[in-house]
Protein backbone atom coordinates (compact mmCIF):
# COMPACT_ATOMS: atom_id res chain seq x y z
CA UNK A 1 0.00 0.00 0.00
CA UNK A 2 3.07 2.28 0.99
CA UNK A 3 4.62 1.35 -2.18
CA UNK A 4 1.15 1.89 -4.38
CA UNK A 5 0.95 5.46 -2.44
CA UNK A 6 4.41 6.38 -3.21
CA UNK A 7 4.22 5.12 -7.03
CA UNK A 8 0.61 7.59 -7.18
CA UNK A 9 2.66 10.42 -5.66
CA UNK A 10 5.79 10.03 -7.83
CA UNK A 11 3.27 9.31 -11.14
CA UNK A 12 1.91 13.05 -10.35
CA UNK A 13 5.30 14.28 -10.01
CA UNK A 14 6.01 12.47 -12.93
CA UNK A 15 9.23 10.73 -11.14
CA UNK A 16 7.67 6.61 -10.75
CA UNK A 17 9.16 5.72 -13.98
CA UNK A 18 11.84 7.47 -13.73
CA UNK A 19 12.95 5.69 -10.36
CA UNK A 20 11.99 2.44 -11.79
CA UNK A 21 14.10 2.81 -14.83
CA UNK A 22 16.98 3.44 -12.79
CA UNK A 23 17.52 -0.09 -11.69
CA UNK A 24 20.22 -1.70 -13.21
CA UNK A 25 19.83 -5.00 -16.03
CA UNK A 26 21.64 -7.50 -17.16
CA UNK A 27 21.43 -7.78 -20.70
CA UNK A 28 22.29 -10.75 -22.58
CA UNK A 29 22.91 -9.46 -25.88
CA UNK A 30 23.02 -11.95 -29.06
CA UNK A 31 25.27 -9.34 -30.82
CA UNK A 32 24.62 -6.39 -32.27
CA UNK A 33 23.07 -3.46 -31.51
CA UNK A 34 23.19 -4.52 -28.09
CA UNK A 35 20.23 -3.46 -26.99
CA UNK A 36 18.04 -5.19 -29.80
CA UNK A 37 14.39 -5.54 -28.40
CA UNK A 38 13.05 -1.80 -28.80
CA UNK A 39 12.47 -1.17 -25.29
CA UNK A 40 15.65 1.18 -24.85
CA UNK A 41 17.13 3.10 -27.93
CA UNK A 42 20.79 4.15 -27.57
CA UNK A 43 22.07 6.44 -29.39
CA UNK A 44 25.90 8.52 -29.54
CA UNK A 45 28.11 5.63 -27.68
CA UNK A 46 31.61 7.42 -25.72
CA UNK A 47 33.40 4.06 -24.41
CA UNK A 48 35.66 4.25 -21.03
CA UNK A 49 37.78 1.41 -19.76
CA UNK A 50 38.35 1.35 -15.50
CA UNK A 51 39.91 -1.10 -14.63
CA UNK A 52 38.44 -4.58 -15.99
CA UNK A 53 35.07 -2.76 -17.10
CA UNK A 54 34.19 -1.34 -20.35
CA UNK A 55 31.57 1.56 -20.27
CA UNK A 56 30.00 2.88 -22.77
CA UNK A 57 27.73 6.20 -21.97
CA UNK A 58 24.76 6.54 -24.44
CA UNK A 59 22.19 8.85 -24.76
CA UNK A 60 18.39 7.47 -25.16
CA UNK A 61 16.32 7.84 -28.35
CA UNK A 62 12.47 8.18 -27.26
CA UNK A 63 10.98 9.60 -30.36
CA UNK A 64 7.79 7.82 -31.29
CA UNK A 65 8.08 6.02 -34.75
CA UNK A 66 6.68 8.86 -37.23
CA UNK A 67 8.58 11.94 -35.37
CA UNK A 68 11.49 12.99 -37.51
CA UNK A 69 13.19 14.50 -34.88
CA UNK A 70 15.84 14.12 -31.29
CA UNK A 71 13.58 13.24 -28.13
CA UNK A 72 17.10 12.75 -25.88
CA UNK A 73 15.85 13.16 -22.11
CA UNK A 74 18.59 11.39 -20.36
CA UNK A 75 21.70 9.51 -20.53
CA UNK A 76 22.32 6.08 -20.02
CA UNK A 77 25.22 3.37 -19.53
CA UNK A 78 26.21 0.11 -20.60
CA UNK A 79 29.26 -1.70 -19.08
CA UNK A 80 30.45 -5.29 -19.84
CA UNK A 81 33.89 -7.25 -18.65
CA UNK A 82 33.91 -9.35 -21.57
CA UNK A 83 32.80 -7.94 -24.94
CA UNK A 84 32.41 -11.80 -26.33
CA UNK A 85 30.55 -12.95 -23.52
CA UNK A 86 27.51 -10.62 -24.41
CA UNK A 87 26.72 -9.86 -21.18
CA UNK A 88 26.32 -6.57 -20.16
CA UNK A 89 24.66 -4.53 -17.48
CA UNK A 90 22.14 -1.54 -18.52
CA UNK A 91 22.00 1.51 -16.12
CA UNK A 92 19.35 3.25 -17.70
CA UNK A 93 18.35 6.76 -17.11
CA UNK A 94 21.70 7.43 -15.22
CA UNK A 95 21.27 11.17 -15.66
CA UNK A 96 19.46 13.86 -17.02
CA UNK A 97 20.55 18.03 -17.80
CA UNK A 98 18.38 19.42 -15.86
CA UNK A 99 19.12 17.41 -12.54
CA UNK A 100 22.99 18.06 -12.63
CA UNK A 101 23.13 21.14 -14.37
CA UNK A 102 20.31 23.85 -12.39
CA UNK A 103 21.25 26.53 -15.73
CA UNK A 104 20.19 23.58 -18.11
CA UNK A 105 16.78 23.28 -19.80
CA UNK A 106 14.92 19.50 -19.77
CA UNK A 107 15.78 17.20 -22.91
CA UNK A 108 18.45 17.19 -25.33
CA UNK A 109 21.04 14.86 -23.86
CA UNK A 110 23.06 14.88 -26.97
CA UNK A 111 26.19 13.22 -26.90
CA UNK A 112 28.31 13.27 -23.81
CA UNK A 113 31.61 11.53 -22.95
CA UNK A 114 32.88 10.78 -19.39
CA UNK A 115 36.82 11.15 -19.02
CA UNK A 116 39.14 9.88 -16.08
CA UNK A 117 40.83 12.94 -14.70
CA UNK A 118 44.29 12.94 -13.18
CA UNK A 119 42.81 13.38 -10.07
CA UNK A 120 40.95 10.39 -9.77
CA UNK A 121 37.96 11.79 -10.46
CA UNK A 122 35.55 11.38 -13.71
CA UNK A 123 34.21 14.06 -15.81
CA UNK A 124 31.23 13.93 -17.97
CA UNK A 125 31.61 16.27 -20.81
CA UNK A 126 27.89 16.96 -22.17
CA UNK A 127 26.09 18.94 -24.37
CA UNK A 128 22.42 20.51 -22.82
CA UNK A 129 20.62 23.67 -23.81
CA UNK A 130 20.83 26.59 -21.63
CA UNK A 131 17.69 27.48 -20.17
CA UNK A 132 18.15 30.87 -20.37
CA UNK A 133 20.17 32.18 -23.18
CA UNK A 134 20.39 35.21 -25.65
CA UNK A 135 22.59 33.11 -27.54
CA UNK A 136 21.14 32.46 -30.91
CA UNK A 137 22.48 28.80 -30.72
CA UNK A 138 21.29 27.45 -26.76
CA UNK A 139 23.42 24.73 -27.30
CA UNK A 140 26.34 24.49 -24.49
CA UNK A 141 28.58 21.77 -23.23
CA UNK A 142 28.53 21.45 -19.88
CA UNK A 143 31.30 19.31 -17.70
CA UNK A 144 30.01 17.46 -14.15
CA UNK A 145 32.35 15.27 -11.99
CA UNK A 146 31.70 12.10 -9.95
CA UNK A 147 33.90 9.58 -8.13
CA UNK A 148 33.04 7.16 -10.44
CA UNK A 149 31.74 6.50 -14.08
CA UNK A 150 27.76 5.56 -12.12
CA UNK A 151 27.97 8.58 -10.26
CA UNK A 152 26.43 10.82 -8.40
CA UNK A 153 27.26 13.32 -10.39
CA UNK A 154 27.80 16.94 -9.41
CA UNK A 155 27.94 20.18 -11.47
CA UNK A 156 32.50 20.72 -12.09
CA UNK A 157 31.39 24.37 -13.13
CA UNK A 158 28.24 25.36 -11.27
CA UNK A 159 28.01 28.80 -12.63
CA UNK A 160 27.26 27.47 -16.08
CA UNK A 161 28.63 25.60 -19.59
CA UNK A 162 32.46 26.01 -20.36
CA UNK A 163 31.17 26.49 -23.74
CA UNK A 164 28.38 27.96 -25.61
CA UNK A 165 28.24 30.62 -28.09
CA UNK A 166 29.32 33.55 -26.09
CA UNK A 167 31.60 31.42 -24.02
CA UNK A 168 34.96 31.11 -23.62
CA UNK A 169 34.66 33.51 -26.94
CA UNK A 170 31.76 34.25 -29.02
CA UNK A 171 31.17 31.66 -32.38
CA UNK A 172 28.55 30.91 -34.55
CA UNK A 173 28.65 27.20 -34.49
CA UNK A 174 26.23 24.50 -32.71
CA UNK A 175 28.33 23.89 -29.81
CA UNK A 176 27.92 20.18 -29.45
CA UNK A 177 29.41 16.58 -29.59
CA UNK A 178 32.44 17.17 -27.09
CA UNK A 179 35.41 14.67 -27.04
CA UNK A 180 38.01 15.25 -24.43
CA UNK A 181 41.43 13.11 -24.30
CA UNK A 182 43.89 13.78 -20.88
CA UNK A 183 47.16 13.28 -22.64
CA UNK A 184 49.91 10.79 -21.05
CA UNK A 185 51.66 14.40 -19.63
CA UNK A 186 48.02 15.49 -18.16
CA UNK A 187 47.13 17.96 -20.70
CA UNK A 188 43.92 17.86 -21.20
CA UNK A 189 41.93 18.33 -25.18
CA UNK A 190 39.01 19.28 -26.05
CA UNK A 191 37.07 19.26 -29.44
CA UNK A 192 33.61 19.40 -30.59
CA UNK A 193 31.40 20.64 -33.23
CA UNK A 194 28.79 19.72 -35.57
CA UNK A 195 27.62 20.95 -38.94
CA UNK A 196 31.12 20.56 -40.63
CA UNK A 197 32.59 23.20 -37.77
CA UNK A 198 35.23 21.43 -35.53
CA UNK A 199 36.88 23.11 -32.86
CA UNK A 200 39.23 22.41 -30.63
CA UNK A 201 40.68 24.01 -27.18
CA UNK A 202 43.44 22.96 -24.68
CA UNK A 203 41.64 23.09 -20.89
CA UNK A 204 43.90 23.82 -17.85
CA UNK A 205 44.16 20.37 -15.55
CA UNK A 206 41.34 21.48 -13.74
CA UNK A 207 39.40 19.75 -16.42
CA UNK A 208 37.16 23.29 -16.90
CA UNK A 209 39.03 26.36 -17.62
CA UNK A 210 40.20 27.00 -20.90
CA UNK A 211 43.91 27.58 -21.37
CA UNK A 212 43.88 28.89 -24.75
CA UNK A 213 41.84 30.30 -27.44
CA UNK A 214 39.39 27.96 -29.72
CA UNK A 215 40.95 26.48 -32.74
CA UNK A 216 39.05 25.96 -35.87
CA UNK A 217 40.00 22.23 -37.64
CA UNK A 218 39.21 22.35 -41.40
CA UNK A 219 41.84 19.85 -42.26
CA UNK A 220 39.59 17.09 -42.04
CA UNK A 221 38.18 15.92 -45.24
CA UNK A 222 34.29 15.84 -44.73
CA UNK A 223 34.11 16.60 -41.51
CA UNK A 224 30.43 16.77 -40.40
CA UNK A 225 29.95 15.98 -36.87
CA UNK A 226 31.19 13.91 -33.73
CA UNK A 227 34.44 13.88 -33.52
CA UNK A 228 36.45 12.05 -31.08
CA UNK A 229 39.64 12.04 -29.86
CA UNK A 230 42.19 9.44 -28.67
CA UNK A 231 45.89 8.41 -29.26
CA UNK A 232 47.94 5.11 -29.62
CA UNK A 233 51.60 5.31 -29.62
CA UNK A 234 52.81 8.83 -30.27
CA UNK A 235 50.04 9.28 -32.83
CA UNK A 236 46.85 10.84 -32.16
CA UNK A 237 43.92 10.14 -34.08
CA UNK A 238 40.63 11.45 -34.60
CA UNK A 239 37.65 9.88 -35.79
CA UNK A 240 34.41 12.03 -36.72
CA UNK A 241 30.87 11.61 -39.00
CA UNK A 242 31.97 12.72 -42.42
CA UNK A 243 29.51 13.50 -45.27
CA UNK A 244 30.98 14.25 -48.51
CA UNK A 245 28.37 13.02 -50.60
CA UNK A 246 28.21 12.06 -54.31
CA UNK A 247 28.33 9.26 -56.20
CA UNK A 248 31.81 8.44 -56.63
CA UNK A 249 32.44 9.39 -53.01
CA UNK A 250 34.51 6.90 -50.88
CA UNK A 251 32.24 7.99 -47.69
CA UNK A 252 28.46 8.37 -48.79
CA UNK A 253 26.32 8.71 -51.73
CA UNK A 254 23.44 9.98 -49.82
CA UNK A 255 24.31 13.60 -48.36
CA UNK A 256 21.90 12.83 -45.45
CA UNK A 257 23.79 9.33 -44.38
CA UNK A 258 27.64 9.42 -42.72
CA UNK A 259 30.63 7.50 -42.63
CA UNK A 260 33.29 7.46 -40.12
CA UNK A 261 36.47 8.83 -41.28
CA UNK A 262 39.85 9.38 -39.82
CA UNK A 263 42.27 11.63 -39.50
CA UNK A 264 45.76 11.80 -37.42
CA UNK A 265 48.57 14.21 -36.29
CA UNK A 266 51.62 14.32 -33.85
CA UNK A 267 50.56 16.74 -32.04
CA UNK A 268 46.72 16.90 -29.92
CA UNK A 269 46.17 20.07 -31.15
CA UNK A 270 47.09 18.72 -34.90
CA UNK A 271 47.76 19.72 -37.88
CA UNK A 272 45.38 16.86 -39.15
CA UNK A 273 45.80 14.83 -42.04
CA UNK A 274 42.91 12.88 -43.48
CA UNK A 275 43.43 9.14 -43.67
CA UNK A 276 40.25 7.71 -45.33
CA UNK A 277 36.80 5.62 -43.98
CA UNK A 278 36.77 3.25 -41.01
CA UNK A 279 33.39 2.87 -41.16
CA UNK A 280 30.85 2.71 -44.16
CA UNK A 281 27.01 4.24 -43.15
CA UNK A 282 25.05 2.62 -41.48
CA UNK A 283 21.37 2.10 -41.49
CA UNK A 284 20.43 5.45 -39.29
CA UNK A 285 20.93 8.49 -40.94
CA UNK A 286 23.21 9.59 -38.29
CA UNK A 287 26.39 7.74 -37.51
CA UNK A 288 28.68 8.49 -34.27
CA UNK A 289 31.87 6.74 -33.29
CA UNK A 290 34.37 6.09 -30.15
CA UNK A 291 36.68 3.92 -30.18
CA UNK A 292 39.29 2.54 -27.52
CA UNK A 293 41.44 -0.46 -26.52
CA UNK A 294 39.92 -2.95 -23.46
CA UNK A 295 41.70 -6.15 -22.90
CA UNK A 296 44.02 -6.09 -25.71
CA UNK A 297 41.53 -5.62 -28.55
CA UNK A 298 41.18 -2.17 -29.73
CA UNK A 299 36.63 -1.76 -30.43
CA UNK A 300 34.70 0.69 -32.41
CA UNK A 301 31.24 1.81 -30.93
CA UNK A 302 28.51 3.07 -33.09
CA UNK A 303 24.96 3.53 -33.46
CA UNK A 304 22.39 1.71 -36.32
CA UNK A 305 19.14 1.85 -36.55
CA UNK A 306 18.81 -1.95 -36.18
CA UNK A 307 17.32 -2.89 -33.32
CA UNK A 308 12.98 -3.73 -33.19
CA UNK A 309 11.63 -0.59 -34.34
CA UNK A 310 14.73 1.50 -34.83
CA UNK A 311 14.73 4.28 -36.96
CA UNK A 312 16.80 7.38 -37.63
CA UNK A 313 15.94 8.64 -34.59
CA UNK A 314 15.51 5.69 -32.31
CA UNK A 315 19.02 4.51 -32.84
CA UNK A 316 21.07 1.56 -31.12
CA UNK A 317 24.48 1.20 -29.77
CA UNK A 318 26.93 -1.52 -31.66
CA UNK A 319 30.58 -2.41 -31.06
CA UNK A 320 32.80 -4.38 -32.95
CA UNK A 321 36.64 -5.16 -33.17
CA UNK A 322 39.04 -2.33 -34.57
CA UNK A 323 42.00 -3.35 -35.94
CA UNK A 324 45.07 -1.57 -36.97
CA UNK A 325 47.91 -1.80 -40.54
CA UNK A 326 50.68 -1.35 -38.84
CA UNK A 327 52.66 -1.52 -41.96
CA UNK A 328 52.22 2.13 -42.17
CA UNK A 329 53.50 4.90 -40.71
CA UNK A 330 51.16 6.63 -38.48
CA UNK A 331 49.53 2.85 -38.21
CA UNK A 332 46.16 2.71 -40.58
CA UNK A 333 43.01 1.92 -39.34
CA UNK A 334 41.54 -1.10 -40.87
CA UNK A 335 37.91 -0.83 -42.07
CA UNK A 336 35.64 -2.41 -39.95
CA UNK A 337 33.70 -4.86 -40.84
CA UNK A 338 29.80 -4.41 -39.27
CA UNK A 339 28.50 -7.23 -37.71
CA UNK A 340 24.78 -8.10 -36.47
CA UNK A 341 23.13 -10.63 -34.28
CA UNK A 342 22.50 -13.72 -36.09
CA UNK A 343 19.44 -13.38 -37.71
CA UNK A 344 16.53 -16.34 -38.14
CA UNK A 345 16.91 -17.86 -41.69
CA UNK A 346 15.33 -15.41 -44.45
CA UNK A 347 11.70 -16.70 -45.03
CA UNK A 348 11.12 -17.19 -49.00
CA UNK A 349 9.84 -14.40 -50.75
CA UNK A 350 7.79 -13.94 -53.68
CA UNK A 351 10.18 -10.66 -53.62
CA UNK A 352 13.35 -10.84 -56.09
CA UNK A 353 13.92 -6.90 -55.79
CA UNK A 354 16.92 -7.94 -53.24
CA UNK A 355 19.05 -9.66 -55.49
CA UNK A 356 18.84 -6.67 -58.06
CA UNK A 357 21.07 -4.21 -58.80
CA UNK A 358 18.78 -0.51 -58.68
CA UNK A 359 19.52 1.62 -61.48
CA UNK A 360 17.29 4.91 -62.98
CA UNK A 361 16.92 7.70 -65.34
CA UNK A 362 18.16 10.44 -63.25
CA UNK A 363 21.43 8.51 -62.24
CA UNK A 364 23.87 10.35 -60.91
CA UNK A 365 20.84 10.55 -58.80
CA UNK A 366 20.96 13.25 -56.35
CA UNK A 367 22.73 13.04 -53.32
CA UNK A 368 20.12 13.54 -50.93
CA UNK A 369 18.07 10.47 -52.28
CA UNK A 370 19.27 6.81 -51.89
CA UNK A 371 18.82 4.39 -55.14
CA UNK A 372 19.53 1.62 -52.39
CA UNK A 373 16.20 2.36 -50.80
CA UNK A 374 14.19 1.38 -53.75
CA UNK A 375 15.15 -2.68 -52.22
CA UNK A 376 16.04 -2.56 -49.11
CA UNK A 377 12.98 -4.11 -47.73
CA UNK A 378 12.45 -0.71 -45.11
CA UNK A 379 9.55 1.49 -45.43
CA UNK A 380 9.64 3.80 -42.87
CA UNK A 381 6.21 5.29 -42.07
CA UNK A 382 8.12 8.89 -41.83
CA UNK A 383 11.01 9.00 -44.29
CA UNK A 384 13.45 10.94 -44.96
CA UNK A 385 14.91 11.83 -48.02
CA UNK A 386 17.72 9.13 -48.30
CA UNK A 387 14.80 6.70 -47.70
CA UNK A 388 13.28 7.01 -50.88
CA UNK A 389 14.53 7.17 -54.59
CA UNK A 390 13.46 10.32 -56.48
CA UNK A 391 13.61 12.25 -59.54
CA UNK A 392 13.48 15.51 -58.54
CA UNK A 393 15.53 18.40 -60.27
CA UNK A 394 14.73 22.32 -60.74
CA UNK A 395 13.11 21.25 -63.88
CA UNK A 396 11.65 17.30 -63.90
CA UNK A 397 10.95 15.94 -66.81
CA UNK A 398 7.59 14.47 -68.18
CA UNK A 399 9.24 10.90 -67.91
CA UNK A 400 11.40 9.18 -65.37
CA UNK A 401 12.20 5.36 -64.95
CA UNK A 402 13.68 2.71 -62.29
CA UNK A 403 15.33 -0.57 -63.50
CA UNK A 404 16.32 -3.83 -61.50
CA UNK A 405 19.01 -5.41 -63.11
CA UNK A 406 19.26 -9.07 -62.47
CA UNK A 407 23.08 -11.65 -62.70
CA UNK A 408 20.60 -14.54 -64.30
CA UNK A 409 17.28 -14.16 -65.80
CA UNK A 410 14.33 -14.62 -63.29
CA UNK A 411 11.00 -15.51 -64.09
CA UNK A 412 8.25 -12.43 -62.97
CA UNK A 413 4.70 -11.80 -62.85
CA UNK A 414 3.88 -9.23 -60.51
CA UNK A 415 4.95 -6.21 -59.38
CA UNK A 416 4.34 -3.84 -55.96
CA UNK A 417 5.38 -0.31 -55.35
CA UNK A 418 4.92 2.45 -52.77
CA UNK A 419 5.45 6.45 -53.65
CA UNK A 420 5.68 8.79 -51.52
CA UNK A 421 4.63 12.74 -51.92
CA UNK A 422 4.25 16.24 -51.00
CA UNK A 423 1.97 17.22 -53.48
CA UNK A 424 -1.45 16.12 -54.36
CA UNK A 425 -2.17 13.89 -57.53
CA UNK A 426 -1.85 16.20 -60.62
CA UNK A 427 0.21 18.41 -59.13
CA UNK A 428 3.02 20.29 -60.93
CA UNK A 429 5.62 21.12 -58.52
CA UNK A 430 7.23 18.89 -55.55
CA UNK A 431 7.05 15.55 -55.15
CA UNK A 432 3.37 13.61 -56.76
CA UNK A 433 2.59 10.11 -57.43
CA UNK A 434 2.87 9.76 -61.00
CA UNK A 435 -0.03 10.46 -63.14
CA UNK A 436 0.44 7.14 -64.84
CA UNK A 437 3.01 4.44 -65.02
CA UNK A 438 3.85 0.60 -66.21
CA UNK A 439 6.51 -1.80 -66.22
CA UNK A 440 8.58 -3.48 -68.97
CA UNK A 441 11.11 -5.78 -69.29
CA UNK A 442 13.91 -7.03 -71.50
CA UNK A 443 13.08 -9.19 -74.48
CA UNK A 444 16.70 -9.88 -75.49
CA UNK A 445 16.93 -6.88 -77.51
CA UNK A 446 14.92 -4.20 -76.55
CA UNK A 447 12.29 -3.13 -73.92
CA UNK A 448 8.58 -4.33 -73.84
CA UNK A 449 5.35 -3.78 -72.24
CA UNK A 450 5.03 -6.44 -69.60
CA UNK A 451 1.31 -7.81 -71.12
CA UNK A 452 -2.11 -8.77 -69.46
CA UNK A 453 -1.19 -6.15 -66.60
CA UNK A 454 -4.04 -5.19 -63.98
CA UNK A 455 -4.62 -1.82 -63.48
CA UNK A 456 -1.47 0.73 -62.62
CA UNK A 457 -2.63 1.60 -59.23
CA UNK A 458 -1.14 5.51 -58.35
CA UNK A 459 -1.91 5.77 -54.51
CA UNK A 460 0.49 7.57 -52.84
CA UNK A 461 -0.51 6.39 -48.75
CA UNK A 462 0.05 2.66 -49.74
CA UNK A 463 0.73 -0.43 -51.73
CA UNK A 464 0.12 -0.48 -55.72
CA UNK A 465 0.15 -4.28 -56.82
CA UNK A 466 0.10 -5.04 -60.46
CA UNK A 467 0.01 -8.22 -61.88
CA UNK A 468 1.00 -9.64 -65.24
CA UNK A 469 1.62 -12.02 -67.68
CA UNK A 470 5.17 -14.48 -66.45
CA UNK A 471 8.26 -12.75 -68.26
CA UNK A 472 11.71 -14.59 -67.71
CA UNK A 473 14.07 -11.48 -68.50
CA UNK A 474 17.15 -10.41 -66.51
CA UNK A 475 15.79 -6.52 -66.27
CA UNK A 476 12.63 -4.88 -65.33
CA UNK A 477 11.61 -1.23 -65.65
CA UNK A 478 9.25 1.04 -63.97
CA UNK A 479 8.70 3.54 -66.20
CA UNK A 480 6.58 6.86 -64.76
CA UNK A 481 4.48 9.81 -67.03
CA UNK A 482 4.84 12.28 -63.89
CA UNK A 483 2.12 14.28 -62.77
CA UNK A 484 1.99 18.25 -64.53
CA UNK A 485 1.61 18.72 -67.90
CA UNK A 486 3.22 21.07 -70.41
CA UNK A 487 6.89 22.38 -69.18
CA UNK A 488 5.90 21.33 -65.53
CA UNK A 489 6.04 18.67 -63.80
CA UNK A 490 6.53 16.99 -60.29
CA UNK A 491 9.09 14.66 -59.83
CA UNK A 492 8.38 11.20 -58.42
CA UNK A 493 9.65 9.55 -55.74
CA UNK A 494 9.58 5.83 -54.78
CA UNK A 495 10.25 4.00 -51.08
CA UNK A 496 9.66 0.02 -52.24
CA UNK A 497 9.41 -1.56 -55.42
CA UNK A 498 9.00 -5.30 -55.04
CA UNK A 499 9.38 -7.85 -58.50
CA UNK A 500 7.21 -10.60 -57.93
CA UNK A 501 8.45 -14.16 -59.18
CA UNK A 502 5.50 -16.68 -59.22
CA UNK A 503 6.59 -19.02 -56.36
CA UNK A 504 7.92 -18.21 -53.30
CA UNK A 505 11.76 -18.60 -52.80
CA UNK A 506 14.50 -18.31 -50.45
CA UNK A 507 15.74 -14.74 -51.61
CA UNK A 508 19.67 -15.61 -51.33
CA UNK A 509 19.35 -17.97 -54.07
CA UNK A 510 18.60 -15.81 -56.19
CA UNK A 511 21.98 -14.25 -56.53
CA UNK A 512 25.60 -15.10 -57.40
CA UNK A 513 27.00 -11.53 -58.89
CA UNK A 514 27.54 -8.63 -56.19
CA UNK A 515 25.77 -5.49 -57.78
CA UNK A 516 28.45 -3.54 -60.04
CA UNK A 517 29.72 -6.92 -61.67
CA UNK A 518 25.78 -6.87 -63.28
CA UNK A 519 25.26 -5.80 -66.82
CA UNK A 520 22.75 -3.49 -68.19
CA UNK A 521 20.62 -4.55 -70.42
CA UNK A 522 20.51 -2.48 -73.28
O1 LIG B 1 22.16 12.41 -30.91
C1 LIG B 1 22.06 13.72 -31.39
C2 LIG B 1 23.09 13.96 -32.47
O2 LIG B 1 23.04 12.96 -33.46
C3 LIG B 1 24.52 13.90 -32.01
O3 LIG B 1 24.90 15.04 -31.34
C4 LIG B 1 25.20 13.70 -33.30
O4 LIG B 1 26.54 13.33 -33.21
C5 LIG B 1 24.32 12.67 -33.96
O5 LIG B 1 24.67 11.39 -33.57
Amino acid sequence: MKHVACCLTFVLLGGCMSLRSQTPRVIHSKGNPILADGEYYSADPAPLVVGDTLYILAGRDEAPADVNDFAMREWQLLSTKSVSSGTWMHYPAILRPETVFSWAEPGHAYAGQIVAGRDGRFYLYAPVQQAHSSNQDPFAIGVAVANGPLGPWKDAHPSGPIVSQSIPERNTIQNIDPTVMVDEDGRVFLYWGTFGKLRSMELEQDMVTPKAPEISVTTLKGFFEAPWLFRRGNTYYMIYAANNAGPDSNCTRAIYHACIAYGTASNPLGPWTYRGVILDPVSSTTSHPGAIAFQGKWYLVYHTADAKGGGHFRRSVAIDEMSWDDSSNPAGIIKVKPTRAAAPPPAPTRNMASAAEAHASNEPIPVQYALAALNDGIVRRNPLPPDMWASWSQHNPPVQWIEYDWPHPVELNGARIQFWNDQPAGSNVGVAAPASWHLEYWAGNQWKPVENATAYGTKADGINEVTFRTVTTRCLRSVFQASGEGDAYAAVAVQEWEALTPRAVVPQTQTSAPPSQISRCY
